[in-house]
């Protein structure tokens, strides 16, 4: 961008970004396609820099999609691309078999596949019992008998792994995908990464962070473990009460100067720790309650919200980076929880205007026209000059159905850990997407299908002890 000398004298703002401005609000009322979204930003930093630079080209690869300028993509009637179903669906279940040499570097995230794949063919709304068994066979192998799943046969237990694991146990569902969990070996081994300062290692020795606050959280809650600490705990020794003492004030300390939320104290907020800190606390209490208690809200608002980009409509995971499709998740899937956090279950939102704290037509732009890799491979990617993957499948489609849907907490009347039950309720103000392109809703925590996890929880529930 080169720099602009014509700036009139007594406001201090450049004539050329004032006629530009006249002519985005004249202009975007009339085109079947919103200005904000097709035209570069009316202010643009005339300093270059390496940031900047790569900020222009991401611009040159997304608007020619976001104008819905190519003629090889389907449009409908809105400017937005369909959904491509079908070719998602065969792509996700190609990564579930056999995948080529370069993979052996994803040896030890093979749960992560599972999840990302299984996760994704759900929202896609299609068969994924067929996967049980094989499942089944594959994860009783990644099992450890000190507890927790590895990444492989024979691999550490890790609470990533871990998490990713048990997830893909509960969206296939059923006795025999639970009963693979050898919960009082799980009990033992997070009582094991508990640390005095209320956070979790990662894996025994590893690091401590706000994904572990988040990982822990949801293998507690889902499968019920006793939150009572082994005796050889080293929070237990340290005198903590339980797995949960210090976690909330272990995840408020992640809250940065920004506003957002960083991996441990002290480091980069980032949007993926913004939603492992809010999901966790929507684990620990309601999220009216616990929420505005230990963060910030104003400020995380703040943060949230500088993360959606115009035009490009997706979000960015920090400060001055780049959009990501991935992010449509971990900074999409911490509105609902952002909401829910202020006002009492017992007076949802009604306007929709209330349940839109961030664009959801820009973002449901972004996923459909940057997002989808429009070529007969399929999948879901970080941005057009990026291919597809499983994790950026999984991610993007849980950001979108997200957009589509409206989320509201009602608590639930039984003892839950995780005591919050929500009600999912169809987007369509404005209807962007064509009704055949809807995707089956998630739940807002625990990136399942809702569904699922109730499933899981009441089998467990019934379970107390073990
Ligand atoms: C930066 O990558 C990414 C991070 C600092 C954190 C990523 C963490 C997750 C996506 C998931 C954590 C959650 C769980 C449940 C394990 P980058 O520099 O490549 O991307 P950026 O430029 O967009 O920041
Ligand atoms: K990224
Ligand atoms: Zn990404």
């Amino acid at each position: 961008m080169e720099n602009r000398t014509a700036t009139t004298a007594d406001t201090g703002v450049d004539e050329e970004v004032v006629s530009q401005m006249a002519d985005y609000a004249t202009r975007g009322s009339c085109l079947p396609i919103d200005n904000l979204y097709t035209s570069e930003p009316p202010i643009v930093d005339p300093l270059v820099t390496a940031t900047s630079t790569a900020q222009d080209r991401t611009l040159d690869q997304c608007l020619p999609l976001l104008k819905a300028a190519d003629s090889n993509i389907e449009y409908n009637a809105n400017g937005v691309p369909r959904l491509h179903r079908e070719r998602h669906i065969k792509y996700l279940e190609q990564t579930l078999g056999n995948l080529p040499a370069p993979f052996v570097g994803a040896d030890a995230s093979r749960p992560w596949c599972m999840y990302w794949a299984l996760n994704a063919l759900s929202l896609l709304g299609a068969d994924v019992s067929k996967f049980r068994e094989n499942l089944i066979v594959t994860a009783a192998h990644m099992q450890n008998k000190t507890g927790g799943f590895g990444g492989g046969f024979g691999q550490t237990s890790h609470l990533a792994t871990t998490y990713a694991m048990v997830l893909s146990l509960v969206i296939v569902g059923g006795e025999s995908a639970y009963e693979v969990i050898d919960r009082h070996a799980m009990w033992k081994w997070l009582s094991s990464l508990k640390q005095p300062d209320g956070g979790f290692h990662m894996s025994l020795g590893g690091e401590v962070d706000v994904r572990g606050a988040y990982c822990a959280a949801v293998v507690i809650s889902l499968l019920n473990i006793p939150l009572n600490l082994s005796s050889d705990s080293p929070a237990s020794a340290a005198g903590l009460a339980d797995l949960h003492t210090g976690l909330a004030s272990y995840v408020q300390r992640c809250q940065t100067f920004e506003g957002g939320i960083s991996a441990k104290p002290d480091a980069e907020a980032h949007g993926a720790y913004a939603f492992c800190a809010l999901g966790c606390l929507s684990i620990l209490d309601a999220p009216h309650r616990i929420i505005p208690r230990t963060l910030d809200v104003p400020r995380l608002i703040s943060w949230l919200s500088s993360r959606q980009y115009a035009p490009e409509g997706g979000f960015s995971g920090r400060t001055n980076k780049l959009v990501d499709g991935c992010y449509s998740h971990w900074v999409g899937a911490c509105w609902p929880l952002i909401q829910a956090s202020l006002g009492a279950p017992s007076q949802p939102a009604q306007n929709s205007e209330f349940c839109s704290f961030y664009d959801r037509e820009g973002l449901i732009r972004y996923i459909m026209s940057c997002g989808q890799d429009h070529s007969s491979k399929g999948g879901m990617r970080d941005k057009p000059s990026h291919r597809s993957d499983a994790y950026h499948t999984c991610y993007v489609l849980s950001g979108l159905t997200s957009a589509q849907h409206v989320v509201s907490a009602v608590l639930a009347e039984e003892e839950y850990v995780a005591n919050t039950a929500w009600k999912v309720s169809p987007y369509s103000d404005p209807q962007l997407c064509d009704e055949q392109d809807r995707l089956n809703p998630t739940d807002p925590v625990y990136a399942v299908p809702q569904k699922k996890r109730e499933e899981v929880m009441t089998y467990f529930l019934s379970k107390p002890g073990f």
